[in-house]
């Protein structure tokens, strides 16, 4: 077993929580006037979803959200990731409102404030409105104003009371794995269409800033980003320019533009057939100052030089002798540590927070009524260390999410992958929470006392 780090390494005022998103919990998809998003119109294609799942009812968290936040609150969790479904706010996805979609987020927000449960709210999950879908998606510009006019409605219902907003999740995803590898929405595999699509969603997050600091200037606002760090699996030159290129590719495209205002040069060389269009002023409002970065960080890449495949031409390994997750996904906890003070030591964020953290396991629950994940526990126990140790070397690190807090729709791979630290089974909707989320209740009141 890993053990916990002490509780004492973390400052008061720390934030240990966990994290979800509309789609992947909410079901209700066809509810008091939400409309169609991209996702539900990809989940309904025949042979996209590994379990010809859909999020239609998912963990029934529209209608039960209230035993959900009192679950959270009997583990003691201080901070809670949720995103507002932008289809069921706008559901045309610009124009006419539908109070009753904010309605619901206003319920749980104040659910979670009179819980003791500080809300974190990401405005972009990946659920695009079907008519902006429609309308090119994130192929055109018009569709990062569009993002800009939705954050500000959410903003002027829920600003007095959400401490810390996140435009994005993961750009990286929406883009490459959207629109290269095909296994997201709208799942597409062109790199022309995956680089415009990752321009247009940075525009997004900068216009989004801009137009929601005009309308609140005191709310505090960031993105969370998928980072990864890369290692070589073998000596060489070679296996070094793989692991800067899958670096490049991963990690800088999304970080440079935002914090250093420009697209690393040496992939961009790279890409210099396959650009898109860059105005004038983009990238000075895709790098407006925010307030804080949320990571998402599962695991790393380990990498060999492989030409004969697509570009960055990096081969994943796997590290003989590691645990890996359901998602094939090693359990390395130093790569956390890594990231975060190479994170600090390159982008100087003011604030960082892990907006995501977990593993998927095989969970079932016992005859006992028990679920066992000891890897998970392992897991959560090695990833706070890692948190540990970089605050110690001076990481403004102020919050710890779990992924998930309960099992969830998995995208592509629908219900086959359980992340969270409370089971679902999805016949009965009735909740458990595992082993992990009893050790990570007990680590969070020691950090209190
Ligand atoms: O489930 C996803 C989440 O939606 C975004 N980050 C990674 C998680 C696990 O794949």
């Amino acid at each position: 077993m890993t053990a916990f780090p002490d509780p004492a390494a973390f400052p008061p005022g720390f934030k240990f929580g966990a994290a979800t998103s509309a789609y992947q919990i909410e079901g209700a998809v066809a509810e008091d006037g939400r409309g169609p998003s991209w996702w539900d119109t990809f989940a309904h294609t025949p042979g996209l979803i590994r379990d010809a799942s859909t999020g239609d009812i998912a963990c029934d968290h529209y209608h039960r959200w209230a035993e959900d936040l009192d679950l959270m609150q009997g583990l003691g969790l201080e901070a809670y990731r949720f995103s507002v479904a932008w289809p069921r706010v706008l559901p045309e996805g610009r124009g006419r409102l539908n109070p009753a979609g904010l309605d619901f987020y206003e319920r749980l927000v104040d659910g979670l404030l009179a819980r003791g449960i500080t809300p974190y709210a990401t405005l972009y999950h990946w659920d695009l409105p079907q008519p902006l879908a429609d309308a090119g998606g994130w192929q055109v510009r018009e569709t990062a104003e569009a993002f800009a006019e939705f954050s500000v409605q959410v903003m002027r219902r829920l600003g007095d009371r959400v401490a810390r907003w996140a435009t994005l999740n993961e750009p990286r995803c929406s883009a490459y794995v959207g629109h290269l590898e095909g296994r997201h929405a709208p799942g597409w595999t062109d790199l022309a269409a995956t680089l415009k699509a990752a321009h247009h969603l940075l525009l997004a997050h900068g216009r989004a800033v801009q137009a929601l600091r005009a309308e609140r200037p005191g709310a505090s606002l960031g993105i969370v980003l998928d980072v990864k760090p890369f290692t070589a699996a073998a000596p060489g030159a070679e296996h070094e320019a793989a692991v800067r290129r899958a670096d490049g590719v991963f990690n800088r495209w999304f970080l440079d533009p935002i914090f250093k205002g420009r697209y690393p040069e040496d992939i961009a060389a790279d890409y210099a057939a396959v650009m898109p269009g860059i105005g004038a002023d983009d990238l000075a409002l895709i790098s407006q100052p925010i307030d804080h970065l949320g990571i998402n960080y599962y695991t790393r890449g380990h990498v060999l030089h492989a030409p004969e495949t697509r570009y960055p031409h990096a081969a994943e390994q796997r590290v003989p002798g590691a645990h890996y997750s359901t998602m094939e996904w090693e359990d390395w906890p130093e790569g956390l540590h890594l990231m975060l003070t190479r994170l600090q030591r390159d982008y100087a964020p003011k604030a960082i927070y892990i907006a995501e953290n977990g593993a998927a396991e095989p969970d079932v629950v016992d005859a006992d009524g028990r679920c066992r994940d000891t890897a998970r526990v392992n897991y959560l126990a090695g990833h706070l260390g890692a948190c540990a140790r970089a605050l110690a070397e001076g990481v403004p690190l102020d919050a710890y999410l779990v992924w998930s807090f309960m099992d969830n729709f998995e995208w592509g791979r629908g219900y086959t992958q359980r992340f969270g630290l409370v089971h679902v089974d999805y016949a009965t909707q009735r909740r458990t929470a595992k082993d992990s989320a009893l050790a990570y209740r007990d680590f969070i009141a020691a950090h209190r006392r």
